[in-house]
C-alpha cells in the first residue's frame, strides 16, 4: 500500500470514529480529504519533503489535516487517532462491513451492549439483545445477523491484484533452486478468482526438504505458520501461503487436484468413477480389477498423473482452462466439445478508458500515448473525467475544457505511432442522464459513461437509460463496486446486456483489481444475452497498463471469446462499432 492510500484509510477511520461519537460536519471533511489524498498525483511523502505548505496544496487539506499527514509520514502514526481508538475500542472496519451497520450504529452498539467486534455482534444478535435498543427492531437484528458472514469473508480474503504479484514473486524465487523441477500457483489464484483466501504453491521436486527450507527462508516471509517434510505454510504481506512439494511423476495430478475448485473436482471425480477409474491427487487409476479400492490411495493401475493434460485425457476430456473450473457446466461443455475458445492476453489490441493529467491521471496525454505504444497497443482512447457528482472537486472537465482537450488529443494523435481516440468518461447521474452537453459528446470518438455516486440499490433502469443515450459507446465499471468495500449497484445484467446489444454499446470489464467490474459471472450473463464487452484498465499512469491481465482473466472466467470483445478488434472493426 502506498502512503497516500495509508493516509486516506486513516482519515476515513477518523471520519467513522468521529461520526460514531456523534460529531457532526467534521467527518465529511475528513472523507473529502481522504478521497483527495488517494487521488493526488504526488505521494504525500514527497509533499512532506517539500514542507507543510505543499501538503496543504491538496484540495480539502487545511492546516490541521496537513499536520496529521506530516505526523503520519514522519512517525507512521497519528496520535489523535490512537486516542480515538482507545476511547472506542471497536473494530470499526470489520463492523461497518456488515450491510446496514454504519459508524453511528457501531457507536450505539458499543455504548449499549459493549459490542467490539464481529463475534460480539453475532452473539448480541443471536441472543435478541439488539432489538431491545431504542430505534432498532427485529428486522434490523435479522439483517445484521444475515450480513455477518459476508462481512467476515470480505475481511479475510485478499485481492487478486495483491496476491498474484506476491505469488509470482515467490514462485520465481522457489524456481531458482536446482532442486525444483517445476513450480506452479494453484488454488483460486490459478483460477484468477477476484479474491483469494490463501495462496497455494505447488512444487515438483525429489528433494522436498530442501524446497521447504528455501520456502521458509524467503526474505519476504513474516511468519512461519507450520513446516513439515513436504509441506509448509508461511505468512507474508498479511496473506497465508501454502506450499506442497510432490515428486515430479505426481505433479500433474497434484496440480489438477490443488487447482480446484472443490466443486469442479467433485464433478471430475464422479465422471471418472462412472468409467471405472479412481482419481485423486496422486493420479488416475484403473481400479476395474481391484477388490478394495479404498485399500490405498495409489491402488490399481496408474493410467495418468504426470501431466494435467493427461489427467483430463484419461477421463475422455480435453484440458479445461483453470478460469472455467467453477462447476459452471465446464465438464459437460468439455465432454461435448463445446468449450469456448477463450480470449487471450495477446488478443487485446488497445485500451479505451484511460486518464491523463487533464483530470486525475498522473501523466500527460503524450506520455500515456507513447507508453501505450510501448506496451504493444494499436490504439488508445484518452477518456478523462467530465465534472459531476462523485468526481473529486476540480478534477473533472467542464464542456469548454473538454473541447480544448479534444484539440490537444487530436494534435497528439498526429505525431503518434498508434491510433489515438478522443474520449471522455462522463458520469451517469441518478436519472441516467450524463454530465456532458450533447454537442461536446457528438464530436468525441469514444464516450464512456460510468456511475460514480449513489451506488446502492437497484441501478438497472439508471444504466439502461445511459445505454439509450445517443452518444454513449461504453458503460464503464457498471456496478461501481469496490471489492471488500462496497457492493455497488444491484443490476439485472441480462436486461442491461439486451439493451447494450440493441444500442451497440459495450459493457466494460474494468481491470483495476479493486473493481473487476463486470465480474466473471456478469460477463457470462452479458455475453449470453448478446452484448459486446470491452476490457479497460482505467489507467491513471502508464504502470497501470499492466493491469490488463486481470481484466482478461476475469473475462475468461465469463467464458469470453475474442469475438465478444470490442478491443480485440482491429482499428477498422473498432471504428465500425463506435460509429
Ligand atoms: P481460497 O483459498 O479460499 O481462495 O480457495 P481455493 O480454491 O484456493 O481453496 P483452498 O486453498 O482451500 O484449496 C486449494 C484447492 O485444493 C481447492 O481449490 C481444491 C483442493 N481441495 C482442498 N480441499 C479439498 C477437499 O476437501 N475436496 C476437494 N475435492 N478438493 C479440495
Ligand atoms: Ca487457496
Ligand atoms: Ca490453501
Ligand atoms: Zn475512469
Amino acid at each position: 500500500m502506498n502512503d497516500n492510500d495509508a493516509v486516506a484509510d486513516r482519515f476515513e477511520e477518523f471520519a467513522d470514529r468521529l461520526e460514531a461519537t456523534g460529531v457532526e460536519y467534521k467527518p465529511q471533511s475528513y472523507r473529502r480529504a481522504a478521497e483527495n489524498v488517494r487521488a493526488h498525483p504526488e505521494s504525500v511523502g514527497s509533499l512532506v519533503d517539500d514542507g507543510k505548505e505543499a501538503v496543504q496544496g491538496i484540495e480539502g487539506v487545511g492546516d490541521a489535516l496537513a499536520a496529521k499527514i506530516v505526523e503520519y509520514v514522519e512517525t507512521s502514526e497519528i496520535e489523535e487517532l490512537e486516542e480515538l481508538r482507545d476511547e472506542l475500542p471497536v473494530e470499526m472496519a470489520a463492523l461497518t462491513r456488515v450491510e446496514g451497520v454504519g459508524p453511528k450504529t457501531v457507536g450505539t452498539l458499543y455504548e449499549e451492549l459493549g459490542v467490539e467486534d464481529l463475534d460480539d455482534l453475532e452473539a448480541a444478535a443471536r441472543e435478541g439483545r439488539i432489538q431491545g435498543i431504542d430505534g432498532f427492531g427485529t428486522k434490523t437484528e435479522e439483517n445484521i445477523l444475515s450480513g455477518i458472514d459476508f462481512a467476515r469473508q470480505a475481511g479475510e480474503r485478499s485481492l487478486l491484484g495483491d496476491a498474484r504479484p506476491l505469488g509470482e514473486e515467490l514462485r520465481h524465487y522457489i524456481g531458482e533452486s536446482e532442486a525444483v523441477a517445476d513450480a506452479e500457483l494453484a488454488g483460486s489464484l490459478r483460477r484468477w478468482r477476484e479474491t483469494i483466501g490463501d495462496v497455494d504453491l505447488l512444487v515438483a521436486s525429489d528433494e522436498p526438504e530442501t524446497v521447504v527450507e528455501r520456502f521458509t527462508d524467503w526474505d519476504d516471509r513474516d511468519e512461519i505458520i507450520e513446516a513439515g517434510s513436504s509441506k509448509a505454510s508461511i505468512r507474508s504481506e498479511g496473506m497465508r501461503i501454502d506450499l506442497r512439494v510432490v515428486v515430479p511423476e505426481e505433479f500433474g495430478s497434484a496440480l489438477q487436484y490443488f487447482s480446484g475448485s472443490r466443486d469442479h473436482n467433485i464433478g471430475f471425480r464422479n465422471r471418472a468413477i462412472e468409467q471405472g477409474l479412481k482419481v485423486n491427487e496422486y493420479g488416475v487409476f484403473d481400479v476395474s480389477r481391484v477388490d478394495d479400492i479404498e485399500a490405498d490411495q495409489r491402488v490399481g493401475e496408474r493410467v495418468a498423473g504426470d501431466t494435467e493434460e493427461g489427467m483430463y485425457d484419461a477421463v475422455g476430456l480435453p484440458w479445461i482452462p483453470p478460469e472455467l473450473r467453477e462447476d459452471g457446466g465446464e465438464l459437460a461443455a468439455a465432454a461435448d466439445g463445446d468449450l469456448p475458445d477463450l480470449l487471450a492476453e495477446e488478443d487485446v489490441r488497445g485500451d479505451l478508458h484511460v486518464h491523463s493529467e487533464w483530470s486525475d491521471g498522473d501523466d500527460t496525454i503524450g506520455e500515456m500515448v507513447t507508453t501505450a505504444a510501448e506496451f504493444g497497443h494499436e490504439y488508445l482512447a484518452i477518456t478523462d473525467h467530465a465534472s459531476g457528482p462523485g468526481i473529486v472537486a476540480d478534477m473533472g472537465l467542464d464542456d469548454a475544457a473538454l473541447e480544448s482537450q479534444r484539440e490537444a488529443i487530436e494534435s497528439a494523435a498526429e505525431n503518434a505511432d498508434i491510433e489515438v481516440l478522443a474520449g471522455v468518461e462522463a458520469n451517469i447521474e441518478a436519472d441516467g442522464g450524463l454530465s456532458v452537453g450533447e454537442s461536446v459528446l457528438e464530436e468525441l470518438d469514444v464516450v464512456v459513461a460510468s456511475p460514480h455516486s449513489g451506488l446502492d440499490g437497484d441501478g438497472t433502469e439508471r444504466i439502461v437509460s445511459a445505454i439509450e443515450q445517443p452518444h454513449v459507446d461504453i458503460i464503464g465499471h457498471p456496478t461501481g463496486r469496490y471489492l471488500n468495500r462496497r457492493t455497488g449497484l444491484e443490476l439485472d445484467f441480462e436486461r442491461i446486456a439486451e439493451a447494450a446489444a440493441e444500442h451497440g454499446v459495450a459493457l466494460e470489464v474494468n481491470a483495476n483489481p479493486r473493481r473487476l467490474d463486470l465480474s466473471g459471472g456478469a460477463v457470462r450473463t452479458a455475453i449470453e444475452a448478446g452484448a459486446t464487452i470491452v476490457i479497460d484498465t482505467d489507467a491513471h499512469q502508464p504502470a497501470n497498463y499492466d493491469l490488463l491481465q486481470y481484466g482478461v482473466h476475469t473475462a475468461r472466467r465469463g467464458w469470453a471469446e475474442t469475438g465478444d470483445v470490442l478491443n480485440a478488434r482491429d482499428d477498422d472493426g473498432l471504428r465500425e462499432f463506435l460509429d
